[in-house]
C-alpha cells in the first residue's frame, strides 16, 4: 500500500482509456492502492526492473504474461500518490491500439483483482480526492468534446479554475457579511450602528452584482459548449443547398435548376465565430404530391421545430410569389427568430425589393450564395443573434451549465431576500446568506447532493 496517499479508494478499477477502433497505441489505465501490484504481478520487465521500487524510474518497457506465456508487448508508466490524476497511484499500460490487445491486458487486470471503472469514476476520484472542483471535472469532459478552438478556450478556463476563482471570492465575501451577522447575533442588545448596516448592504448588492454578471455569461458559456442550430428553409429552387454550400464552402448538397431536388435532410457543423453551429439544408416547403418529397417535407418541419434560428431564404429575382406569406407565417410559429436572406442578389439589378410580411425578421440580409457577396454579413448577423449584447470572450469564467446557472439563481434570490428583510433580526438574515451559500457550493461540489454528482459523472465516458 502506498501510505504516502491519505486518499486511497477501497478498490482498484481498471479501464480502457482510450477510444475504440484501431489506433497506434491504446491504453489501459488503474488507479487504486493495488494498482501497481496488480500490474507487477502480469509484467516482466526486458530490463529485470521492479516496477514496484520506487527507484526503479515511472515507465517501463516489458511483456504482460498470463501463466508465464506473453501476451502483448507493453510500455508501463507508473505515476505514485498523490501526483496523480486520481491523487491515487496510477498505471497505465500502453498497449497496441486494437480492441484484442486492450480487452485481453484489461481482463486480466481484472482477473488480478481490478474492478471495472464506471463511467467517469477515474474523474470522480479526482473530484472526491480534491484534486478537481466540480466545475474543473466537468470541464475536463467539455475538454474532451469542445469542437471549436473557442470551445476549447472556455473549457481551459474553466479546468484552470477561472470559474472557481469567481465563485469563491463572493463566497469568501458571503462568510465575511455572516461573520458580521453572527457578531450582531451575539450581542443582541447592541443594535448595529448604521455605518455597519450600510456597508453590508453594500457589499451585498456587490456580490449580487456579481452574480448577475456571471448569469450574463450563461448564454455564451452554453453555446460554446453546446453550440447552436440553424436551420434553412423556404420554397423550392430559391437556393437554400446553395446557400447550405456557400456557408461550409464545400459542395455538399445537390444543387440543381430542378425544384424538389433536395428531399432528405443534411446536416453539418461549422464554425461562427467560435460557436459550432449544426447547419441543415432542408426540401423545399409547398404542397407536394410527390410521397418522397412529402416526407422530406415533414421532416424539414420537424427541424424547424427545434431550431435556435430559422434561416429563411426567397429568391430575390423572382416577383413576390403567393405563398411566401403563408409560409413567413408558418415559420413564425416554430418560434425561433427567422432571418430572410434575400439571396440571388447577382441577378437583381439595384435594391431587392421591399418586403412587406405578416410577421418581424429578426433581420433581413440581401445576399448571393453564387458570389458569396452578404455572406460574411450573414454570419455576423447569426453570432449577434445567438450571443446576445453580452458577447463574452470565453477565456474567462463563463457559466457553461443549467444546474451552475440554476444555483446562481437561487443564490441570487437569497442574497434580494436579505436586501429586503433589512432591518430585521440578524439571524433571519443570516438563514438566507447561508442558502445562498449552500446553492454557490453546488457550483463548485462542496455542498452538491450524492444523486446530483453521480449523474455528472455518469454522463462521461468509461475511463475518463
Ligand atoms: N444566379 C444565382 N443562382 C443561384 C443562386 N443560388 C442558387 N442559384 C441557382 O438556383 C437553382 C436552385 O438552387 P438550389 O440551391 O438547388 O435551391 P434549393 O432551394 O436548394 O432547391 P430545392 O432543394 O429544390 O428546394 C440552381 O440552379 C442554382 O444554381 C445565386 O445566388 N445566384
Ligand atoms: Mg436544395
Amino acid at each position: 500500500m502506498a501510505s504516502s496517499a491519505p486518499f486511497m479508494s477501497e478498490d482498484t478499477i481498471a479501464a480502457i482509456s482510450t477510444p475504440r477502433g484501431e489506433g497506434g497505441i491504446g491504453i489501459v489505465r488503474l488507479s487504486g492502492d493495488q494498482a501497481i501490484p496488480i500490474v507487477k504481478s502480469l509484467f516482466v520487465s526486458s530490463h529485470g526492473k521492479d516496477i514496484a521500487q520506487p527507484k526503479a524510474g515511472r515507465v517501463f518497457h516489458g511483456e504482460i504474461r498470463q501463466e508465464g506465456e506473453p501476451v502483448e508487448e507493453v510500455l508501463v508508466h507508473v505515476m505514485r500518490a498523490p501526483h496523480t490524476y486520481t491523487r491515487e497511484d496510477v498505471v497505465e499500460i500502453n498497449c497496441h491500439g486494437g480492441s484484442g490487445p486492450l480487452q485481453a491486458v484489461l481482463e486480466l487486470c481484472l482477473a488480478s483483482g481490478a474492478r471495472l471503472a464506471e463511467p467517469g469514476e477515474f474523474t470522480k476520484r479526482a473530484f472526491l480526492n480534491g484534486r478537481l472542483d466540480l466545475v474543473q471535472a466537468e470541464a475536463v469532459i467539455d475538454r474532451i468534446r469542445a469542437q471549436t478552438i473557442a470551445g476549447l478556450r472556455a473549457a481551459n478556463a474553466a479546468a484552470t479554475g477561472a470559474l472557481s476563482k469567481r465563485i469563491h471570492e463572493i463566497n469568501s465575501v458571503l462568510t465575511d457579511i455572516q461573520a458580521q451577522l453572527e457578531a450582531a447575533i451575539d450581542f443582541p442588545e447592541e443594535d448595529l450602528p448604521d455605518t455597519v448596516d450600510e456597508g453590508l448592504r453594500a457589499e451585498i448588492r456587490r456580490a449580487v452584482d456579481e452574480m448577475h454578471q456571471l448569469l450574463a455569461t450563461a448564454r455564451a458559456g452554453r453555446l460554446y459548449r453546446e453550440g447552436a442550430g440553424v436551420a434553412i428553409a423556404g420554397r423550392p429552387n430559391v437556393g437554400k443547398s446553395s446557400l447550405f454550400n456557400a456557408l461550409l464552402r464545400d459542395a455538399r448538397a445537390i444543387v440543381t435548376s430542378v425544384p424538389g431536388t433536395t428531399r432528405d435532410l443534411l446536416e453539418e457543423v461549422i464554425t461562427i465565430e467560435g460557436i459550432p453551429v449544426r447547419l441543415t439544408d432542408t426540401a423545399g416547403l409547398h404542397f407536394s404530391p410527390d410521397e418522397v418529397e412529402q416526407i422530406g417535407i415533414a421532416r424539414a418541419r420537424e427541424t424547424l421545430q427545434n431550431a435556435d434560428i430559422i434561416l429563411m431564404v426567397l429568391d430575390a429575382s423572382q416577383p413576390p410569389q403567393e405563398d411566401e406569406r403563408a409560409l413567413a407565417e408558418e415559420l413564425a410559429q416554430h418560434g425561433a427568430p427567422i432571418v430572410l436572406a434575400l439571396n440571388k442578389m447577382d441577378l437583381v439589378d439595384g435594391e431587392a425589393r421591399p418586403p412587406e410580411w405578416p410577421v418581424s425578421f429578426a433581420a433581413v440580409q440581401p445576399l448571393s450564395a453564387a458570389t458569396g457577396e452578404g455572406l460574411t454579413d450573414l454570419e455576423k448577423t447569426l453570432a449577434r443573434l445567438l450571443l446576445g449584447e453580452a458577447a463574452v470572450p470565453p477565456d474567462q469564467g463563463l457559466v457553461t451549465r443549467l444546474h451552475q446557472q440554476d444555483s446562481l439563481r437561487r443564490a441570487c434570490a437569497a442574497l434580494e431576500q436579505v436586501l429586503e428583510n433589512f432591518g430585521q433580526s440578524p439571524e433571519l438574515l443570516s438563514v438566507d446568506v447561508r442558502e445562498a451559500q449552500h446553492a454557490l457550493g453546488e457550483i463548485t461540489g462542496e455542498t452538491t447532493p450524492d444523486d446530483i454528482l453521480d449523474r455528472i459523472f455518469s454522463a462521461f465516458c468509461i475511463g475518463k
